[in-house]
């Protein structure tokens, strides 16, 4: 085997693992690469021996899997994308506000009523706008349980269970109209964070925008989250009204800061439009002053507050704390933030916030413990137009870290560092919180919006890599259109240099933010067992059949219950013969016991199409209001015998 001149960095141990990778990787363009050294694969591949250490880092063999889980919000596609780590590997896309045929979700009935269960007016929604993904934590960090997501356009939270990756809860907030500072989930989970985003009449009601002062509100909601049952409880939660200011990201303070949360916000010009009747436009009559106000919020005593009678207000079916109520009880305060900022986040030990600057190019770092002393001593510097006391910026701010152009939001390691996206500068900074000093810069390909490290929300960050999540993607891939991917970059930071490993393209939305868990965390079932399970509840679904003799057709005037057995390669019934005008229910159990047995039902013109994994039942109801032969079918290649799994619904005239 000739060695040659292979010396440098990574040295002659990696020569074997090297000719391995870059013959796995290699297909196209270099042509003939069978039996061709590691050299001459990388001249014809002109690359470079950075370029192979990449690939040595990211290159996952077949069987093996990622030490780490990503969860990555699908943006516009209202899904959840999931992503191995290092590898990169797209590993799902969980439907959750936007129904999803592979997964059957959003077509059979449980499902069906779980998205309209959500709808703000009884109108069937089919996308959301999915933003912040967070995992469920226990003592701070991530535990591998649960999974929340928001929909910014309609103030929306859905609860993934992790037990099978699938979504089992949407609610919808009706005062909100909108969220951005959601999903977070304080260190129990015991609530989870939704904060309004533009300030609207809380009650629904229409409200000329020249009252936007006094009639226009913000909102956080908190979300009350029963472990046990695996959903939220709407009962048990409650809203805190906000000034009408835009409210942006937010963080649920831990161990000291624990019981807190902080919420970001702009335009507290209060500027509302009006580009066409001679006012500024919105976003520059947002960004006048000099400094906003990030919000500081006592969630533990609020949650007292509400369960107190007289103390709130039924808005829409929701407790709200009026901000009067909120002042009074000493469960608001604000402290300035330079200026229209973005992303505010909690390090690992809860004893700094960082604020990052969006049109300041700091990164401002508060004291919690300083901001405490003050609400105490009730060092306040005055109000807000609306009474809520203002601490001082002096007296809260530990210090500022200069970073550079258009700071977003901000990941942490485990070593006590930083690192801050730089949206207009194209860059992450990676910045030490103890020494606050800019250590390093690496460029990113473009316009970064949020990062993610390992566990980087957690009380213990894991470090090794951060992940880009870049907006633009101009001159990266092959092109596609005038619509271009959005660009995932998986970035190694335990090196004494950041080094880029990986581009990961995603056409399928913004993915907003990611977050990314230890591989061990996660367990889910390989199969539904014992045979029955619905997949919304978890429990044995009621018309659930267990064996082949089960399967039957029950006539109940107009009505049909079919029950019905999916095994390799037959449904049974495989016929079903109603008359036009019934209303039949399908019941369809998958009696397989092997992991990956998948079945399909697909019932064309009727809009059908179920995921029957391996123990799953799921139900469908159809109105036959077209006589006609509608063959169903597996849609999924199950058996040698795959396309005989079929059958036939006449519909008699
Ligand atoms: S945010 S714009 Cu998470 Cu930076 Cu939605
Ligand atoms: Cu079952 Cu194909």
């Amino acid at each position: 085997m000739p060695r040659k001149s292979w010396t440098r960095p990574m040295g002659r141990l990696l020569t074997g693992a090297i000719a391995a990778a870059v013959l796995a990787g290699c297909g196209g363009s270099g042509g003939g690469t069978a039996g061709a050294s590691v050299q001459e694969l990388m001249q014809a591949r002109n690359l470079s021996e950075a370029d192979v250490v990449a690939a040595l880092k990211t290159y996952t063999p077949t069987g093996r899997t990622d030490p780490f889980v990503m969860f990555a919000s699908g943006g516009h596609s209202g899904q959840v994308i999931v992503i191995g780590i290092p590898s990169m590997r797209i590993l799902k896309y969980i439907g959750v506000f936007t129904p999803e045929p592979w997964q059957g979700y959003g077509f059979d009935d449980q499902t069906k009523a779980l998205m309209a269960s959500s709808s703000p007016r009884g109108k069937d929604l089919t996308w959301g706008d999915s933003h912040h993904p967070a995992l469920s934590e226990t003592n701070g960090d991530y535990d591998g349980q649960f999974l929340f997501i928001n929909d910014k356009a309609n103030a929306r939270i859905a609860v993934v269970s992790l037990k099978d990756f699938v979504t089992t809860q949407i609610v919808h907030s009706p005062i909100l109209g909108t969220d951005h500072g959601g999903s977070f989930v304080t260190p129990n989970t015991d609530y989870i964070i939704e904060g309004g985003q533009y300030p609207v009449p809380l009650d629904g009601s229409y409200q000329p925008i020249t009252d936007f002062d006094d009639k226009y509100r913000g909102a956080v909601m908190f979300w009350k989250f029963d472990r046990d049952n695996g959903a939220i409880d709407p009962s048990q939660s409650f809203a805190m009204e906000l000034p009408p200011y835009m409210q942006d990201l937010s963080d649920a303070g831990k161990l000291v800061s624990d019981g807190w949360a902080f919420i970001n916000s702009f335009d507290t010009e209060r500027s509302h439009g009006g580009d066409m009747e001679g006012q500024p436009p919105l976003e520059s009559g947002a960004s006048q002053n000099d400094m906003d106000y990030l919000h500081v919020i006592d969630w533990k005593k609020a949650a007292e507050v509400a369960a107190q009678a007289g103390k709130t207000r039924n808005v829409q079916g929701v407790r709200v704390i009026p901000l009067a109520t909120a002042v009074q009880e000493g469960l608001l305060y604000f402290v300035p933030e330079p200026k229209s900022p973005h992303g505010v986040d909690v390090t690992p030990d809860g004893r700094y916030l960082a604020v990052s600057g969006k049109l300041d190019t700091h990164e401002t770092v508060y004291d919690w413990s300083k901001i405490k002393a003050a609400i105490d001593v009730k060092n306040f510097e005055g109000n807000d137009p609306y009474g809520v006391p203002i601490i001082g910026f002096q007296t809260a701010l530990h210090g500022q870290v200069e970073l550079g152009l258009g700071p977003l939001h901000t990941q942490w390691d485990d070593q006590g560092n930083g690192y801050t996206s730089l949206f207009i500068e194209s860059k992450i900074a990676k910045w030490s919180l103890k020494d606050m000093k800019v250590l390093e810069k690496i460029p990113v390909h473009y316009n970064i919006g949020h990062l993610a490290t390992p566990e980087g929300d957690s009380e213990h960050p894991k470090g090794h890599y951060v992940v880009a999540l870049d907006k633009w993607s101009i001159d990266r891939f092959n092109n596609v259109g005038p619509l271009m991917p959005q660009n995932m970059q998986l970035i190694d930071t335990s090196t004494p240099q950041m080094q880029l490993l990986y581009d990961l393209p995603i056409g399928l939305g913004e993915p907003h933010y990611a977050q990314i868990i230890s591989a061990d965390k996660l367990n889910a079932a390989q199969m539904y067992s014992p045979v029955g399970e619905n997949q919304v509840t978890h429990q044995p679904d009621p018309h659930a059949i267990t064996s082949e003799d089960q399967a039957r057709v029950e006539r109940h005037g107009r009505v049909v219950d079919v029950y019905m057995t999916a095994v390799r390669s037959h449904f049974k019934p495989d016929r079903v013969d109603v008359t036009k005008g019934d209303t039949v229910h399908f019941h369809i159990t998958n009696l397989e016991q092997t992991p990956d047995a998948t079945h399909g039902f697909g019932l064309g013109e009727y809009d059908v199409n179920l995921s029957l994994e391996a123990g799953k039942t799921a139900n469908v109801t159809v109105v036959t209001d077209k006589a006609g032969v509608f063959p169903y079918y597996c849609t999924e290649f199950c058996s040698a015998l795959h396309l005989e799994m079929m059958g036939y619904m006449l519909v008699k005239g």
